[in-house]
């Protein structure tokens, strides 16, 4: 299995986040990129690539082009605005009955209009991270559409929480999404996405709601208590012509391995009745037991099951990373999963 990985991707270094009721140590830093590279490099997987660039096109398959332009220009708007800061937070937003229809001027409108929380800081290399993030998901389904059975996008920022038209939960570009649309674009007609982040893909599911060419299901905790708390609910099956072709797993907080399988097995059930030809897995490691800001308890010895799992629904897979902030066992984490995987092939 090859892996795709760029340092660009590390250019995006906040410092601080809003959480709780203040300015908080950043959790979704470099050094998580870092270790799960060193962690892939130790378990001898194959081959490590630089992505390729593939431009804008792709991004905006599944993004607005107004979104894009934003996140490309926006640390100038900042600066010009002559804020000095490291980290740039949104503050107001275009909620029920304000209007989503006209982009501000001023920088702190534009940050409201193309963000959903304030959770998630903006700094001066947060573009260049984001679009090599994106190009390290493309060239992961790239190797996959070319005929390897997997691969992984060692992705960071990582993207599920983005939607078209605005980012969030620490993701900018939507690189599962984008690596999605992309292989529908090189002639697969069905693909499953499937999210096992703790916190649910929004941004994923508002993006393919609507269709029935994408399968999207996600394993997470329930929204009712925890982040994003607007979108996950089990009630959730699609709309329109996607009716059907969307299916979340809620689940408690507190939940180990064993009811967690359970609801991966039902995801792996509709995914093979589906009969998607392709499959991207939104790969989130803050399931585990002691990450910082999670409430799941899966173990570190229950990653390679899961991964075995994933194998055994044998279709041409591309791993693209997204959350885990348990810094110092999430290169463990990472392998033993993928580890798993492999090891059913
Ligand atoms: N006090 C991903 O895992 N809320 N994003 C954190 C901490 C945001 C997580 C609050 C969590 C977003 C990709
Ligand atoms: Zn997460």
């Amino acid at each position: 299995m090859k892996t795709v990985f760029s340092s660009l991707q590390l250019n995006h270094r906040p410092t601080k986040e809003m959480a709780d009721g203040q300015l908080v140590d950043a959790v979704e830093i470099p050094r998580r990129a870092e270790i799960v590279h060193e962690h892939v490099k130790l378990a001898g997987f194959g081959e490590i690539l630089e992505p390729k660039d593939f431009g804008r096109a792709p991004l905006t398959r599944v993004h607005t082009e107004d979104y894009v332009s934003f996140l490309e220009t926006f640390w100038a708007d900042w600066l010009a605005e002559g804020r000095d800061g490291k980290e740039a937070f949104p503050f107001v937003w275009p909620v029920r009955g304000l209007r989503d229809d006209r982009v501000p001027e001023h920088i702190d409108g534009k940050l409201g209009r193309f963000s959903f929380d304030a959770g998630s800081p903006l700094t001066v290399g947060t573009w260049e991270a984001a679009a090599a993030s994106a190009n390290t998901a493309l060239t992961a389904a790239e190797l996959v559409k070319s005929g390897d059975r997997v691969a992984f996008g060692l992705c960071r920022p990582p993207g599920h929480h983005a939607g078209p038209d605005y980012y969030g939960g620490y993701c900018f570009l939507n690189n599962a999404s984008v690596a999605t649309q992309w292989l529908l674009d090189q002639g697969a007609s069905k693909v499953a996405l499937l999210d096992i982040d703790y916190h649910h893909g929004n941004g994923s599911q508002t993006i393919f709601e609507h269709r029935s060419d994408v399968l999207f299901l996600s394993v997470h905790a329930d929204p009712a208590h925890e982040y994003p708390y607007f979108l996950g609910y089990a009630d959730e099956t699609g709309k329109g012509e996607g009716e059907g072709y969307t299916a979340n797993y809620p689940l408690p907080f507190g939940t180990p391995i064993t009811p967690w399988m359970d609801a991966l097995e039902h995801a792996c059930k509709r995914i093979k009745a589906y009969g998607a030809e392709a499959l991207v897995i939104s790969l989130g490691m803050d399931t585990f037991e002691r990450d910082p800001i999670s409430k799941f308890k899966l173990k570190t010895d229950d990653f390679p099951g899961v991964g075995e799992r994933l194998a055994q629904l044998n279709l041409p897979t591309t791993f693209i990373m997204e959350g885990g902030y348990a810094v110092d066992d999430l290169g463990r984490n990472t392998t033993a999963l993928l580890g798993g995987f492999l090891s059913r092939l």
